[in-house]
């Protein structure tokens, strides 16, 4: 499969790779596939040259020496030159050539633009051309764009991956979000302890999005349904008195790999509408109407973090309806002024893929604007809904699974209450056919979870609307199926389906490795950046000793570059000479950062009693935001910070051991850590991580795994094989067999080394000054209710580190089989995910 298209594609075997230069600085010149034909007909280099320069010197208050305003020149440069492909796109697009797919998702983790707006344009030489006349380097130029941090985590990072794929297989996708004013907290450090601050990331205004005011939708809340007969005899739903609120798009643009489609990520922001206001201006409650509209902009001011004490709360309702509403009406206007308003082709043209639940409240809002605002019947709309909308799942855990109180939705939304009821009730019938007289099953399956204060099961309202539900894993998908949604598996086997995950080579590989990037283009061609399969293509140089070395050199070279990071952040070095063994992702329980930090206090041990045969110098790097409300999360935090000062102000320690936290990972972190890790922690409790992707990303760039049979370890496994691979621990099926009668004695009794590490733990050792604050981390480890086993695991994972040092020392072996996993990562690239929901879920193309 490759992505590469038209004239591009005539070219793609003449690559001039006299213009490919070693680059030693970390630049994505070092890419530039210079092969690829530009998409101007005029010299694009003296176009951008032209433009810049109106930026920089017509814009008035830009100064040619302040880095933030030649940065958003610069951004306002590059999207320009994109104007046109986008118009272009959007004007092909609006004809319906081919099947148009909204991604509605509640987190798009976009990252910076810049850079990959660069490589995907093939700008990147240019843009250095152009700078040269200016004091400012692009390298600098491109640190200076905040990230759009719209996401939590793996879930609004995929969304991201997905849409790169989506235009790079030139599919009309558009993603449809949330334009939030704050995006994920800000982490800071104060002794130890996570501190939230506001990510203000438009403080200094966004130079890629396009205001799209006339495409402004109106979304309505609270007021009250009635309802009448009409001369035939049908009975008709309006929804009135509501208190509405304006929808504005802003547009960004996704820009396909040098294949001139630019696609749009369209996210909403509320306004107050005028007439919202205008009942107290005249009565003339002013300070009243003021505070309204300030209620109406709430909506989008804040995303939510992942957090289970937040759940239930009604502005996070209120943002999933604001966004499922507006998506809807925009897709629906779209349709209509193309087909006028015969919606029998609808399903055929359109697919709405829902992001998990969150914006499943998109099904009765659907129905509604099809009976409601078009009148369709009830069939009519249903056939329509039930083939146009899919779902997927993303996580087992329940904490995760979202219930929305009925009093809650009858308050601010009456009629989606009442078609959510309607749909319940004919949807029931199905399952009392299916099991007659089984009175329990109606109640297990019921939309509505019954009882003191009844709820709607989002999850269950999205599988019964939905033609296909997908898990995220092989592993996932089959607990799904025979777990937490085995009664809807029985019913509708057909619906169910896996599209294991993957990740964006061009963001993952292509720029943020651009060292190893040309390593493999010297070697390879440049053709693995759209087919990443052609990587197995390196198995043939593991025994290359050139190859070998240079392999060795972009990975030191990479580690040199994050040693400064984890300098300037974490005021530890770090030596490159040293494994970095790293662990960066959310901090929960489940994906057991613990188990890490109670090893590194067992190596700790270990050296500080001189036992360091076999032991391999070791940077152990931890990064990664706990929800504000989760108590235990951040405590792992402090943890990790009081056992890193310990290790780090001991010299007799550091030769062998550093530790950091580092605080505020975000995207344009990972792109800085993946390409510099030489060992990858995935040590979930099996059968707790849907997929990860982060496991994908390390694997790309060369590191080692060390984990367990996760997620999508489980297929990363198959890939590379187990000798290229360092697994331990229990597995789903153990977990869940050793559950009822876990005694974590028991294992602390078969682990001397478990035991010194907990005795230390409890002699507060490394809270002298600070008593008790970890005896609530100490009771989960010793509680047999301890659903993460930690206790469980800790010797398997002991030992399978005593053989990535092993194997380490040899650092011959150990680059083999680095290569050996970027070799074997191609089927974990986007594009394979994105062209398996094309074809056996989207059925576009
Ligand atoms: C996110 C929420 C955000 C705000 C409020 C409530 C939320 C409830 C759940 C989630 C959520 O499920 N988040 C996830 S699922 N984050 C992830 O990284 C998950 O999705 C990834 C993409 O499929 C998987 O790779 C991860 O294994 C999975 O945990």
């Amino acid at each position: 499969m490759t992505v590469t298209k038209g004239k591009a594609r005539e070219k793609k075997n003449t690559v001039k790779t006299a213009k490919i230069k070693v680059s030693e600085k970390t630049s994505p010149k070092a890419v530039s596939a210079s092969d690829q034909v530009k998409q101007h007909d005029c010299d694009p280099c003296e176009a951008l040259d032209a433009t810049f320069k109106r930026q920089v010197q017509g814009v008035l208050g830009r100064d040619e020496n302040a880095t933030n305003d030649m940065y958003s020149a610069l951004a306002s440069t590059i999207k320009l030159q994109l104007l046109e492909q986008w118009r272009e796109t959007r004007l092909k697009d609006n004809q319906y050539q081919q099947k148009q797919v909204a991604y509605l998702s509640l987190e798009f983790l976009m990252g910076r633009t810049l850079g990959n707006a660069l490589l995907s344009l093939d700008l990147t030489d240019d843009t250095h051309a152009a700078l040269k006349q200016y004091s400012a380097d692009l390298e600098t130029l491109q640190e200076a764009e905040l990230d759009a941090g719209l996401g939590n985590g793996g879930l609004g990072r995929l969304a991201a991956c997905f849409l790169d794929s989506c235009a790079s297989l030139d599919l009309a996708v558009v993603g449809y979000g949330i334009r939030y004013e704050y995006g994920m907290f800000k982490q800071k450090l104060v002794d130890g302890y996570q501190v939230e601050q506001p990510d203000r990331w438009l403080r200094e205004g966004n130079p890629w999005e396009v205001r799209m005011a006339n495409h402004a939708i109106t979304v309505p809340f609270f007021g009250h349904t009635e309802s009448y007969v009409d001369l035939k005899g049908h009975r008709h739903y309006v929804w009135i008195d509501t208190q509405d609120v304006n929808a504005i798009p802003h547009d960004m643009p996704v820009p396909g790999f040098r294949n001139g489609r630019i696609n749009t990520l369209r996210l909403w922001k509320a306004e107050a509408t005028d007439d919202f206001d205008l009942a107290e201006f005249n009565d003339g409650d002013y300070t009243e109407a003021v505070a309204r509209k300030n209620l109406a902009e709430q909506i989008t001011m804040v995303l939510y973090p992942n957090d289970a004490s937040e759940n239930g709360k009604e502005l996070r309702l209120r943002q999933q309806y604001f966004l499922s509403s507006a998506s809807l009406q925009d897709i629906i206007q779209r349709y209509v002024a193309v087909h006028g308003t015969d919606f029998s082709r609808f399903s055929e043209l359109n697919v709405m893929q829902l992001n998990d639940t969150h914006p499943s409240i998109a099904v009765p809002e659907m129905m509604r604007l099809l009976m409601d605002s078009h009148g369709l019947n009830w069939d009519q709309a249903w056939a329509i809904t039930s083939k146009s909308v899919a779902y997927t799942n993303h996580t087992l855990l329940p904490e995760a699974l979202e219930r929305w109180p009925v009093r809650m939705l009858k308050h601010m939304l009456p009629r989606i209450l009442d078609i959510i009821y309607e749909i319940n009730a004919r949807y029931l019938e199905d399952v009392a056919h299916h099991w007659p007289g089984d009175n329990d099953k109606l109640a297990a399956m019921s939309i509505i979870e019954e009882g003191h204060e009844p709820h709607v099961r989002m999850a269950y309202l999205a599988i019964v609307a939905s033609f296909s539900v997908n898990g995220v894993a092989g592993l996932h998908t089959k607990l799904l199926k025979s777990g937490l949604f085995n009664d809807f598996y029985q019913l509708w086997p057909d619906k169910f389906n896996n599209k294991t995950n993957g990740v964006t080579p061009r963001r993952w590989l292509a720029h943020c490795n651009p060292r190893l990037a040309q390593l493999l283009t010297r070697r390879l061609g440049d053709s693995w950046m759209t087919d990443l399969t052609q990587l197995t293509a390196l198995n043939a140089f593991t025994d290359d000793k050139a190859f070998i070395k240079q392999w060795q050199a972009v990975k030191y070279d990479n580690k040199v570059d994050l040693t400064k990071l984890i300098a300037q952040e974490c005021e530890v070095v770090f030596e490159p000479e040293m494994m970095f063994d790293v662990q960066v992702k959310r901090i929960h329980e489940y994906k057991r950062q613990l188990l890490n930090i109670l090893h590194v206090i067992h190596l700790y041990q270990r050296i500080v009693a001189d036992d360091t045969e076999g032991l391999q110098p070791r940077c152990v790097l931890i990064g990664g935001k706990a929800a504000p409300g989760y108590a235990m999360a951040k405590q792992i935090i402090k943890l990790a910070n009081n056992v890193a000062h310990m290790v780090n102000s001991d010299p007799l320690v550091t030769p062998f051991l550093r530790f950091a936290f580092l605080p505020n990972y975000n995207v344009s972190a990972m792109e800085k850590i993946c390409p510099a890790t030489d060992l990858s922690e995935q040590i979930s409790t099996a059968g707790k991580e849907a997929s990860g992707t982060g496991n994908m990303k390390f694997m790309m760039n060369g590191a080692m795994t060390i984990g367990t049979l996760d997620g999508a370890n489980i297929e990363m496994l198959e890939e590379v094989g187990e000798d290229n691979f360092f697994l331990f621990g229990l597995n789903a099926d153990e977990v869940s067999q050793l559950k009822p009668h876990y005694n974590p004695q028991q294992y602390i009794q078969q682990s001397p080394a478990l035991g010194h590490v907990l005795e230390m733990l409890k002699s507060g050792h490394f809270n002298l000054v600070e008593p008790g604050i970890f005896d609530s981390i100490i009771a989960a480890i010793e509680d047999p209710y301890d659903q993460w086993m930690i206790a469980a695991d800790f010797e398997a994972y002991r030992v399978a580190q005593e053989k990535v040092s092993q194997v380490y020392a040899d650092q011959h072996h150990w680059t083999q089989m680095s290569i050996r996993n970027t070799a074997a990562s191609g089927r974990f690239s986007s594009d394979n995910t994105i062209s398996a929901y094309r074809d056996e879920i989207w059925h576009a193309k």
